[in-house]
């Protein structure tokens, strides 16, 4: 069977680095978000953890941009297509777009995510990585393979944290579901193609075939929330996770933003990555460079 327009971290697409001056401050400093000492801790305990209504009042914006993405997908960085032809419904995502795409852009920028996303990694700073959105529509039922995101990402380090809004409501059998506490097993696992769930082809002896999860479900304490629109579920970048195959019977899209700490640097990694940042020549144990990768936050020091 062959795949449908599927482009996977395709560099013929558009430029996903933004050009110098797009990452502009507001004038007014965003809003500050006040995350609570339980969440905080919960967070670090579980791996994951559920901020409720957290951007309800972003969730316009963001289905805004995310109608230009998905009717023009070409035009925009990393498209990918996970259904096969003759599957039914469409699994869309692709990631670094914010320079394009005012609307991510104004939610980065404005919104209270940095400031979330550099309590919840307990940081001195938050630097965007990238944002990465992702659309199942109607009658989909391809599900989401268990993976975690650090080996998909040429950096390493400890303090991440990737923030997933619903722009939909997503009920539980089909929401993204986390195994707690799986951030600390101390293993990385090969990343896998969404499409269909095969590993990534790699040489890199310190990652290891990911376990049959659904297999050994009882195993896992698995956590899953049905989520409103608007709803923000924070997980580490080691925490794995993935969906069911169960039929989306509605449209079930989502905006997540990943955010790098202060402890994280570049790391070259044996197989594909994404972004492929080895473009950029840098160096394995450095920072990313601010101009592709922004520091939105600072924590105030008195
Ligand atoms: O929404 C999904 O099905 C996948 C989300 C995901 O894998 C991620 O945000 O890393």
């Amino acid at each position: 069977m062959t795949a449908k327009k599927t482009i996977k971290g395709n560099l013929t697409t558009v430029d996903w680095r933004p050009a110098s001056g797009v990452s502009v401050l507001p004038a007014i400093p965003p809003p500050e978000y006040e995350a609570s000492a339980k969440d905080i801790e919960l967070f670090k305990r579980d791996g994951v953890v559920l901020q409720p209504s957290a951007f309800k009042s972003w969730v316009n914006t963001l289905q805004m941009g995310l109608e230009k993405h998905l009717g023009n997908p070409q035009d925009y960085a990393f498209p990918c297509e996970s259904v096969e032809e003759g599957q039914p419904g469409r699994f869309f995502d692709s990631y670094c777009n914010w320079h394009r795409i005012q609307e991510y852009r104004d939610y980065i920028f404005q919104s209270c995510a940095a400031s979330m996303a550099g309590q919840f990694m307990r940081a001195n700073t938050a630097q965007l990585f990238h944002e990465h959105v992702f659309c199942k529509e109607s009658g989909t039922q391809i599900p989401t393979p268990w993976h975690h995101d650090l080996p998909y990402y040429s950096v390493d380090g400890f303090q991440t944290v990737s923030i997933y809004i619903a722009l939909d409501k997503i009920p539980e059998k089909t929401a993204i579901r986390f195994i707690k506490g799986s951030h600390k097993w101390g293993k990385l696992f090969s990343p896998r193609h969404f499409l269909d769930g095969s590993n990534y082809k790699h040489s890199d002896p310190t990652l290891h075939p990911i376990p049959d999860v659904e297999e050994e479900l009882e195993k896992y304490e698995i956590l899953v929330w049905e989520l409103e629109p608007g709803d923000a579920v924070l997980f580490d970048f080691r925490t794995l996770h993935g969906t069911t195959g169960a039929k989306n019977s509605s449209r079930r899209r989502a905006f997540s933003t990943r955010w790098l700490g202060d402890d994280i640097t570049y790391h070259e990694r044996a197989s594909e990555t994404s972004p492929p940042i080895s473009l950029t020549n840098i160096h394995s144990g450095e920072r990313l460079p601010e101009d592709c990768f922004p520091i939105l936050w600072r924590r105030l020091t008195e």
